[in-house]
């Protein structure tokens, strides 16, 4: 299913890429989606909070061509399981909306650290299913030195940068943020998808 979105995907990434060519000065730069400046950071190397703990924001960033991009994500560990959801608006033309379904997992990539990644599987209006990868990062209040990325299994990515607007929060753990256990690893739990 994930692999069958990729012809279509590619093609709209040609679409993009000739309209990008008629329509946009020279300099502009194509839409992130074949972005991926190999900036990975901490794979392998991260693992469910411990003790485990939860994440809530809600902002936007400026995407690699100027736009708006819009997100509200939280995730975290809740009663033995991954809690969360991320609803994400790119206003590129063409709009892209991501909305999850299912969170498979949350992490600190480099532990112990103020970032946090959550992992899951989302529904979008122009690639179909993915799996997504979203990192946050608290670095205050208020949250003008905050960052935010996402990367989606299709190759999609806005790399982790600061936010336009909005705030990260990162929560202290309490009695209810308890993880699945044992916790999956890194690979189960983003299937793959590397940090933004
Ligand atoms: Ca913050
Ligand atoms: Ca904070």
């Amino acid at each position: 299913m994930l692999t069958k979105v990729v012809p279509v995907y590619v093609a709209a990434v040609l679409v993009v890429g000739m309209l990008g060519l008629t329509s946009a000065p020279a300099s502009a730069q194509l839409p992130p989606l074949l972005g991926g400046s190999g900036h990975t950071g901490g794979e392998g190397t991260g693992h469910v909070p411990v003790p485990c703990d939860f994440i809530t924001s809600g902002g936007y960033v400026f995407t690699d061509i100027g736009e708006h991009a819009n997100f509200g994500a939280h995730g975290g560990c809740k009663n033995g399981d991954f809690w969360g959801h991320v609803n994400y608006v790119d206003h590129a033309f063409p709009k892209l909306h991501l909305n999850s379904t299912e969170i498979t997992g949350y992490l600190d990539p480099a532990p112990p650290s103020n970032a946090r990644d959550i992992c899951g599987i989302a529904r979008t209006d122009l690639f179909g299913t993915v799996r997504f990868r979203v990192r946050l990062i608290d670095n205050g209040e208020p949250g003008n030195s905050d960052q935010f990325g996402i990367r989606l299994s299709n190759g999609y990515v806005v790399s982790t940068r600061v936010l336009g607007g909005g705030n990260v929060q990162l929560h202290d753990p309490n009695p209810s943020t308890v993880g699945p256990d044992p916790a999956p690893d890194e690979a189960t739990m983003c299937g793959g998808v590397a940090a933004p």
